[in-house]
């Protein structure tokens, strides 16, 4: 069967719900990864097969007061609950002066759902951030997020979005995806938007010229069937807009989390197969990316024979996988380049769009 995947992706063919499900369920991991490069390869124009991409940035997340309770979320806390905090602008702009004394091209701007810093506030953030930072690329809020700013003001999605473009927005985020499942959302996540509502909230975005990513969080009770419906219901809409430029396969990490003990961790396997099966649905998403900070830094170095073209950054501030455990963060970009240059690849640094900074 992965024989006449083989073909099908050679001849560039869609591939079936049916043929994704027969991947997940074989355990021929090389014989997947050839599968996950040969797609990855058959995208690439012939001088960039061979690239992988990686950007200066950092993610900076400026709360953790949260109204919703997700319970694989480590990083929100009550609004006067021990250890919550909400950073002033000038605090928020210190953290980003010190990434770009290390030369950041991005910041990735999401944070907790909390009444006290909604639109106004991140209006403010960004006003501010592009007056002191103009050439700074603003990668900001989740569709999550877009929701509830759009509820408080009682504004539609395009009129939020259109308010946090005029005040510096240049693309959003990935998350807040989870699995789109019903009923694996009820069970983890029941204050968070349906599916619908996040897709509509990107298809939204798109309309807008906005670029956005997508990113889908496993090992949070889903099954692989749950993860093949995610995709392909990206891929529907991407069909559509255009508008995804990156899927991102998210791990989830259980320290100080609700949900430890209660579901099967990923094993490598699982993650690997996620990169490749996800670069074979995907046929129209550009880029795949190992988020390093949650595969860590060997998966996700072998992720780029897999499929994956994109490694993250430097990342130099994180805390929402960090809270639940992950003790990376802030690469340094030899170490990057020479992560990329290891695995065979050319590492290419680029902007939060793609543009080539450097090869
Ligand atoms: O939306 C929450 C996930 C996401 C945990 O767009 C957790 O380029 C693991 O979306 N363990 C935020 N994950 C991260 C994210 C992202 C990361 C890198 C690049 C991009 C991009 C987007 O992290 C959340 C949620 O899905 N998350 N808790 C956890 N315990």
């Amino acid at each position: 069967m992965l024989s006449q995947i083989k073909e099908k992706i050679l001849n560039k063919e869609r591939i079936t719900f049916e043929e994704a499900l027969c991947i997940y369920k074989s355990n021929d991991l090389l014989t997947i990864g050839s599968l996950g490069r040969l797609a990855r390869e058959l995208k690439s124009k012939s001088e960039q097969k061979n690239w992988v991409y990686w950007n200066r940035n950092l993610h900076l997340n400026p709360t953790n007061v949260c109204v919703a309770r997700c319970n694989f979320c480590a990083f929100a806390k009550l609004p006067n609950e021990e250890g919550s905090y909400t950073y002033t602008i000038d605090e928020a702009l210190g953290r980003i002066e010190r990434a770009i004394r290390e030369g950041a091209t991005e910041v990735h701007i999401v944070g907790g759902l909390n009444p006290k810093a909604a639109l106004p506030y991140y209006v403010d953030l960004l006003k501010a951030i592009k007056v002191k930072y103009p050439k700074l690329h603003i990668k900001a809020f989740t569709a999550v997020e877009i929701d509830f700013f759009s509820k408080l003001k009682k504004l539609t999605y395009r009129e939020t979005l259109e308010q946090l473009v005029q005040a510096g927005l240049d693309s959003m985020p990935g998350g807040g995806a989870e699995i789109f499942s019903k009923s694996v959302r009820d069970d983890t996540c029941p204050d968070k938007i349906p599916a619908e509502k996040w897709l509509e909230i990107h298809k939204t975005a798109h309309e807008l010229g906005l670029r956005s990513n997508a990113t889908m969080l496993c090992g949070i009770g889903e099954t692989v069937e749950d993860r093949i419906d995610h995709m392909i219901q990206l891929r529907e809409l991407q069909d559509k807009t255009k508008g995804f430029q990156t899927f991102i396969p998210l791990s989830c990490h259980y320290e100080d989390t609700e949900i430890a003990g209660l579901v099967e961790p990923l094993t490598a396997f699982d993650q690997l197969k996620n990169i490749a099966v996800s670069r074979i649905v995907l046929d129209n998403f550009d880029h795949i990316k190992a988020y390093w900070i949650q595969l860590g830094v060997g998966l996700a170095q072998v992720s780029l024979s897999f499929g994956a073209d994109d490694l993250d950054g430097t990342v130099q501030e994180e805390s929402i996988t960090h809270a639940a455990g992950s003790e990376k963060r802030g690469l340094e970009k030899d170490f990057i380049q020479n992560l990329i240059k290891d695995a065979g690849y050319t590492p290419v640094e680029r902007d939060t769009l793609y543009n080539v900074l450097a090869v």
